[in-house]
């Protein structure tokens, strides 16, 4: 872990993200991500986890480039409260610490979701039916880190439409147990436990041009409506940001019209996962990384345009710590970095987003 004195001199070592006697081109190539964003009055961060910050020349780079955190899978209920009752708030706390001891804030991922949790959930909600197993879980972490993280997802990926309900709900065990309650009751129970908390829903599929993103977006806008009309204590909505480099591009004029209508609630918005999956791409790694870019550059452009936007985040830093699935014959690049910690295409792509 970088100490305050390691810190300073990593900083004072990339220069200008301390403002530290540097001006024009050469200021833009050494600043980070995160201090680019921070002049358009926005935080740039990344997922990450406790066991990559014991990676020296990694945490240098994060703490060059990130503002922001979030746990890639150590807030999740299932690292949490693996048995019913007992809480493990030990990865959250220390990515917390990290943070705070860097000047970067922290945001929490997630507290109600589908999937991660443990494996006395699900059957506990479904014969029990006692939303104190929802509403007490959020009410607990909420106050753990009351007035300490940047926001809160506090349901995550609720909406499918093709599972074919009227409503656009995701089939789950919240579902079933609650109806679709469940998720006014974890907003209203995150808000009570922290009412100057910032309140995030949090999905994907909100970017591109198909029949299906199509409903998504749909579904989400008519949600959203709803919840607020009900007084359900929603403050923004998260957009994962999870694109595809070969695949379906981002509809631009979609998007532009899908946001402007989330604004037209009152919402903000954040980028919370942002990554381009660049598989079934040329075998030229250059070619592939061009592509991540034109991506990334194509959708946050039409994000920053909606304005609101409080948060960038990418799933992830540098491509060192991706995995590489067994069906593809490349190793990963979807992230800023690479896995050597070198800016791509990707990094300058998001650069020249962030500068408007
Ligand atoms: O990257 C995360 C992975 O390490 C976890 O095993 C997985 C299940 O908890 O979740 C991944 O992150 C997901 C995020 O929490 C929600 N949106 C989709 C992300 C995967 O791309």
């Amino acid at each position: 872990m970088l100490n305050r004195r390691a810190f300073l001199r990593n900083a004072a070592a990339t220069g200008a993200w301390l403002g530290v006697g540097m001006s024009g081109p050469a200021q833009a190539q050494t600043e980070g991500l995160r201090a680019l964003a921070m002049r358009r009055n926005l935080a740039y961060g990344c997922a990450t986890a406790t066991d990559q910050l014991k990676d020296a020349d990694f945490a240098s780079a994060l703490v060059r480039e990130a503002g922001l955190l979030v746990a890639e899978y150590e807030m999740k209920r299932n690292a949490v409260e693996r048995t019913r009752g007992h809480y493990d708030f030990a990865g959250g706390d220390a990515l917390l610490n990290f943070a705070k001891a860097q000047g970067m804030a922290l945001r929490g991922h997630t507290l109600v979701w589908f999937t991660s949790n443990p494996d006395w959930l699900p059957e506990a909600v479904k014969t029990s039916r006692d939303e104190t197993l929802l509403t007490a879980y959020v009410n607990t972490m909420v106050r753990h880190y009351r007035g300490a993280l940047h926001s809160w997802d506090v349901v995550n990926e609720a909406i499918d439409p093709t599972a074919g309900r009227s409503d656009g709900l995701r089939p789950c065990f919240w579902l079933e147990a609650f109806g679709p309650s469940y998720i006014d009751l974890a907003f209203q129970a995150a808000r009570a436990a922290d009412p100057s908390a910032r309140l995030v829903y949090n999905d994907q599929g909100c970017e591109g041009g198909t029949e299906a993103n199509h409903k998504f977006r749909a579904a989400t806008l008519s949600f959203l409506e709803g919840a607020l009309k009900r007084g359900v204590p929603i403050d923004a909505l998260g957009l994962q940001g999870h694109l595809q480099a070969f695949g379906p591009p981002v509809d631009q004029k979609k998007l532009r019209v899908f946001l402007e209508n989330v604004r037209a609630l009152g919402l903000r918005i954040l980028v919370t996962e942002h990554d381009v999956d660049d598989s079934g791409g040329s075998r030229d790694s250059a070619v592939r990384d061009q592509a991540v870019a034109d991506a990334s550059r194509r959708f946050l452009d039409v994000v920053f345009e909606a304005g609101g936007v409080d948060a960038v985040l990418t799933w992830g830093l540098s491509d060192r710590y991706l995995e590489q699935a067994g069906f593809l014959k490349f190793a990963p690049r979807r992230l800023p970095l690479d896995s050597a910690l070198k800016r791509k295409p990707m990094w300058q792509a998001m650069a020249r987003s962030l500068a408007g």
